[in-house]
């Protein structure tokens, strides 16, 4: 008999939740011999569009989707799931201030972490919504009966961004790219890392001859290319953001090929200098099983050093904000 996939997504209603959940619910998350069971939460004010939702995902007849429950209550939502999608938060707001998303968003992460506990024991839980590390490290912190390994915040979208602008410099189809990294904070001081990525196997640094472009306006777009999309859309990033979920927990399930890596923010272990604990994107590899591991051999330059170092920084102040929330 199929395993059944016991999922919660949180901000179900919202956007990244309309794109993320046909995805899901067809099997593009857990693979075509796995059914799934959805767990989905949202605030009381927002069921009734939820409703709406499981609508249409009922009209889609997905033959993997085994069940579909909705609540208000992050107790009931997590109650048995193995892996738990944290999306909703509140969306920054024009002219709001990252430290009054920090103080705005932070105590959903305390309730929701607490209501882990009630999941399976084997629950990993991803964190996307905003400040993602921070949310991230917060929901750890308030789960502590949960391993620490077992937490995750999505840098992947950054990721992506980075390899369609190395695959579009070098004139080459994206699957092209690989070894991206992003460090740190998924915020403007992460740092996507093009030196120690490849093109067809070669350095990016060997293919692409603009070294200038590489260590300047790469770095800038990917960093602000989450502003670009809201000025030219009115609205964040939603399909886009679905779909670096898919690949982040693909990612983390998967074996990772020989020789190539991804990355995703999780709790540090200290390695690259970066204090222990922070929620923090590194290269990781995964072994098929359910653990994820840093990849720890990765030569950073001075330019290089001096980036992971300023997004270490960036966290450890976004951690004294909420430090009455750990
Ligand atoms: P939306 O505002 O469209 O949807 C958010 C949903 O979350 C709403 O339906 C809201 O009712 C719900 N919600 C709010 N608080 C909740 C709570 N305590 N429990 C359950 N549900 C709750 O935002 P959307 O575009 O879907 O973005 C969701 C989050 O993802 C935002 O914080 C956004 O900033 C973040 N993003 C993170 C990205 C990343 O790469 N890590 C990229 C995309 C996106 O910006």
């Amino acid at each position: 008999m199929a395993q059944t996939i016991h999922v919660a997504v949180t901000g179900a209603a919202g956007s990244i939740g309309y794109a993320i959940l046909p995805r899901i619910a067809s099997g593009q998350m857990f693979g075509p011999d796995t059914n799934v069971a959805l767990h989905l939460l949202e605030l009381p004010q927002a069921m009734s569009a939820l409703e709406g939702v499981v609508m249409e995902l009922n009209d889609c007849a997905f033959p993997l989707l085994e069940s579909i429950s909705i609540s208000d209550q992050p107790d009931d939502a997590f109650d048995g799931v193995n892996w738990a999608l944290m999306i909703g938060s509140k969306p920054r707001t024009k002219g709001m201030e990252r430290a009054d998303l920090i103080r705005d968003n932070g105590p959903i992460f305390v309730g929701q972490g607490k209501a882990l506990l009630k999941a399976a024991s084997d629950v990993r839980a991803v964190v996307v919504g905003n400040p993602c590390n921070t949310n991230a490290l917060i929901a750890m912190n308030n789960a502590k009966d949960i391993p620490k390994e077992r937490f995750s915040a999505m840098t992947r979208l950054d990721q992506n961004r980075t390899m369609a602008q190395l695959a579009t410099k070098a004139g080459v189809g994206v699957s092209a790219v690989s070894n991206v990294t992003i460090w740190g904070n998924h915020s403007t001081t992460q740092y996507p890392d093009a030196k120690n990525a490849k093109i067809n196997g070669q350095p990016v640094f060997d293919v692409i001859s603009d070294h200038d472009w590489l260590r300047g306006d790469m770095i800038t777009k990917v960093q602000k290319r989450g502003a670009e999309i809201i000025a030219a859309r009115g609205s964040s990033s939603a399909f886009s953001a679905a779909n670096a979920a898919i690949d982040h927990v693909v990612s983390l399930r998967g074996k990772t090929p020989e020789g190539h890596w991804f990355s995703a923010a999780i709790a540090s272990d200290g390695s690259y200098g970066i204090e222990e604990g922070l929620l923090y994107s590194y290269p990781l590899t995964a072994d098929g099983q359910g653990n994820w591991s840093i990849v720890k051999d990765i030569p950073l330059d001075d330019f290089a050093k001096e980036k992971v170092k300023i997004s270490m920084e960036e966290l450890q102040k976004e951690r004294e904000i909420v430090k009455d929330l750990l």
